[in-house]
């Protein structure tokens, strides 16, 4: 089972990269407004997780850069997921508010529509 999840994932990875999206060129003023608000978030993610790829991808379309946490590797990160996200389930987006409070969001389709909103995204 494990050679198997093992085998599927490398799989995944291999069809990522060679189906990767091609990120979108923006005016550097219209970036860095993005990459501003885009620094007070983060994702948990699993490398080989298709609903993780699946986020993964539209954040490399949409030229988002947000800071990727291996919470499957990392058990700190881990452990910060299930303390303060709730559940030991990836994707996870963590937003920081302005206020300094945080959001966790579950769900892949959650989060890109979440991002699709936030950035006026197609
Ligand atoms: N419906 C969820 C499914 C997410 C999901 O099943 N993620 C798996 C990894 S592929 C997970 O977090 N499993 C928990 C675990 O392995 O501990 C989504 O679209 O985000």
């Amino acid at each position: 089972m494990v050679v198997i999840r093992w085998i599927l994932g490398q799989i995944i990875l291999v069809l990522d990269f060679l189906t990767s999206p091609k990120p979108v060129v923006r005016e550097a003023a219209a970036q860095k407004a993005i990459d501003d608000v885009t620094a007070t978030m983060s994702m948990y993610q699993f490398k080989t997780c298709p609903f993780c790829v699946k986020v993964r991808r539209q954040l490399k379309r949409h030229a988002l850069h947000i800071e990727l946490r291996d919470a499957k590797n990392d058990a700190e990160l881990k452990a910060e997921l299930v303390r303060e996200g709730g559940r030991h389930k990836v994707p996870c987006l963590r937003i920081e508010k302005a206020d300094k409070s945080v959001e966790w969001l579950y769900e892949s389709n959650d989060i890109v529509a979440y991002l699709n909103t936030q950035f006026n995204l197609a």
